[in-house]
């Protein structure tokens, strides 16, 4: 079984988002996804609309996601490679280059974004509609 893993915040979940997950998806056998804590958001300089517990339960409802882990840390990707027995790491390439020390223990893949949509362009229209 070839699997996959792929990070992010997933709020106001969409195309974007999906594009991402299908295409990771199609790279393999069973995708996890790592979904970024509300604390872990903090530091990122993020806040999400939807708290983690509530973007987990969209996230696995997603067809294309077989199972969806907490991402703590910046620092917790090679653990849960090796964990997981991952094959293949994806991201978006506007990630492009910042996570190729994972080359070391798995494939790592950068997939063309989905152009123009955000989720702080969604956030950004419902508070000013
Ligand atoms: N994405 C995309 N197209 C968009 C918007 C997002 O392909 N129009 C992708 C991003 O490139 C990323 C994934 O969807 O691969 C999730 O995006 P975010 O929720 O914004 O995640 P981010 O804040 O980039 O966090 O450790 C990695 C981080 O957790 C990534």
């Amino acid at each position: 079984m070839k699997k996959i893993i792929t990070y992010g915040t997933f709020d106001f979940i969409h195309r974007g988002h999906i594009n991402i997950l299908r295409r990771a998806q199609d790279l393999g056998d069973h995708l996890i996804v790592g979904l970024s804590t509300d604390k872990f958001n903090m530091t990122k300089g993020k806040q999400a609309y939807h708290n983690y517990e509530d973007r987990k339960l969209i996230i696995d409802a997603i067809s294309y996601v077989d199972q969806v882990i907490p991402e703590y840390t910046w620092d917790q990707k090679i653990t849960d490679v090796i964990t997981h027995d991952i094959d293949t790491f994806v991201m978006g390439d506007d990630w492009k280059g910042e996570f190729d020390f994972l080359k070391a223990y798995c494939e790592v893949v950068y997939l063309p974004r989905t152009k123009g949509i955000s989720s702080s362009a969604i956030r950004n229209s419902r508070l000013h509609s």
